[in-house]
């Protein structure tokens, strides 16, 4: 049986291609760097948002058509299986990313929520058997069900952090089982509403412990991925604690964690904390935790988490450029935590939506290559800060200069020079980079 009937293989046509089920610039097999599109990008797919998602909002109920609804419970959760892995083979995305919740459903106890992944797991590790679709990453889903309210691992109920704790152990067996590369811990519900009724410093000791943990049992069976912090700012919590890539790490220096903890860096986050994609891309790559990304993007005149797909090419290249500074994403990926819009509730728009976003991480990519090959950004920045090359500036650098030595500088100076920050050429440069990597073609 096959769930997506009327779609083949996605194959490369090129930018000049009007067939809504081809890539126009993502070629899998096309080198960069010595490395293929698909070595490099290591595109993953959400099972959220792709196999789980009904589209519903808070207005309104689901929109979605999938074929796989006509069942429900364990069967409808099989057949997500049977579709994902042939979603997959046809898209060409190599990586899979999924909550516990998203895979199986959940039991009237626990012990039953246990069986019903054990069951669905056996089923993914047959399908893996037959493909080389891999895990990037797995994770609890702890904050959907109402013993979550006050939070998960900085709940104010000790019972709800053994029972996250729980679901989150048995995440790890199961991240093993699946040889996953990584594993994630997005903060879910670990923030307040309200400092009225919170032990902020309680909160945050425990999920310190928790994370602690975390690491050890992971040791403990022989699980050695790599394990990654997704940090948003808000929502569902009004703080949450995770808030950006700053602020987690030093919550990660703070705890003694940073050993074990990277960023999984999420495009609509970053927008959420006031800062752009490549922000939060920089701060992680020059404080050596990029881990991984989740590719989307928000809506920059509403003030929540979209979850679109990519299609801002200007902030793709921004965060490409990122990414290949970092020399890549190491196990991590580009995990599409992206939802197609409720309007959008044919099955194909899956199709659209993952095509669209491949094809506009390539464009980024392509471009950003070239921006990094030509050393456009290097050589603005060497320039405008020149003056820690040589002088006063090297001793600042080298710890050689103090207030007295600075005084004597500035006595002498009669004023200080600056040079322009050419901010309109830089971004016109940026602009001939975009439109010409496809002139022509
Ligand atoms: C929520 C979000 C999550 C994480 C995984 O905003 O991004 O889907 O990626 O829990
Ligand atoms: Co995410």
């Amino acid at each position: 049986m096959t769930w997506f009937e009327n779609v083949d293989k996605i194959k490369f046509e090129g930018p000049k291609s009007n067939n809504p089920l081809a890539f126009k610039f993502y070629n899998p097999e096309e080198k960069i760097n010595g490395k293929t599109m698909e070595e490099f990008l290591r595109f993953g797919v959400a099972y959220w948002h792709t196999f789980t998602e009904d589209l519903s909002d808070p207005f309104g109920v689901g929109t979605a058509i999938r074929n796989w609804d006509k069942y429900d419970g364990m069967d409808r959760a099989k057949a997500r299986v049977e579709a994902a892995f042939e979603f997959f083979e046809k898209i060409g995305a190599k990586y899979f990313c999924f909550h516990d919740v998203d895979i199986a459903p959940e039991g009237d106890s626990l012990r039953e929520t246990y069986q019903n992944l054990d069951t669905i797991v056996d089923m993914i590790k047959n399908y893996k058997k037959d493909s080389d679709v891999k895990l990037l990453w797995n994770t609890a889903n702890n904050f959907t069900n109402p013993r979550f309210v006050h939070g998960a691992a900085s709940s104010s109920n000790a019972d709800a952090f053994a029972y996250a704790a729980a679901k989150v152990k048995k995440q790890l067996e199961i991240g093993k089982e699946l040889g996953g590369e990584n594993y994630v811990f997005w903060g879910g519900r670990e923030g307040y509403e309200t400092l009225l009724n919170t032990d902020l410093k309680l909160e945050q000791d425990n999920l310190g412990r928790f994370f602690h943990m975390a690491v050890d049992y992971a040791k403990e069976i022989g699980f050695d991925a790599q394990f990654l912090i997704e940090p948003k700012p808000k929502e569902p919590t009004t703080h949450q604690y995770d808030f950006d890539a700053q602020s987690t790490h030093a919550f990660l220096l703070k705890y003694g964690l940073e050993d074990h903890f990277k960023l999984n860096i999420e495009a609509n986050h970053a927008t959420l904390a006031g800062h752009t994609f490549e922000h939060e891309l920089r701060y992680a790559r020059v404080n050596g935790i990029l881990g991984s990304v989740d590719a989307n993007q928000g809506d920059p005149l509403l003030g929540w988490d979209t979850d679109e797909f990519p299609a801002d090419i200007y902030s793709t290249t921004l965060a490409m450029y990122e990414i290949i500074k970092n020399g890549g994403l190491g196990s991590g990926g580009l995990n599409f935590d992206a939802k197609v819009r409720r309007g959008s509730f044919e099955q194909n728009d899956l199709f659209h939506a993952h095509i669209a976003g491949m094809d506009h991480f390539a464009v980024g990519y392509k471009v950003a290559s070239q921006l990094a090959e030509d050393q456009v950004f290097e050589k603005i920045i060497d320039d405008r800060y020149a003056s820690f090359k040589e002088g006063i500036g090297k001793d600042i650098v080298e710890g050689k200069a103090d207030f007295k030595s600075l005084e004597q500088h500035a006595l002498n100076l009669g004023e200080v020079e600056n040079k322009s920050g050419r901010l309109e050429l830089i971004k016109a440069t940026i602009n001939q980079y975009l439109l010409n990597a496809y002139a022509g073609k």
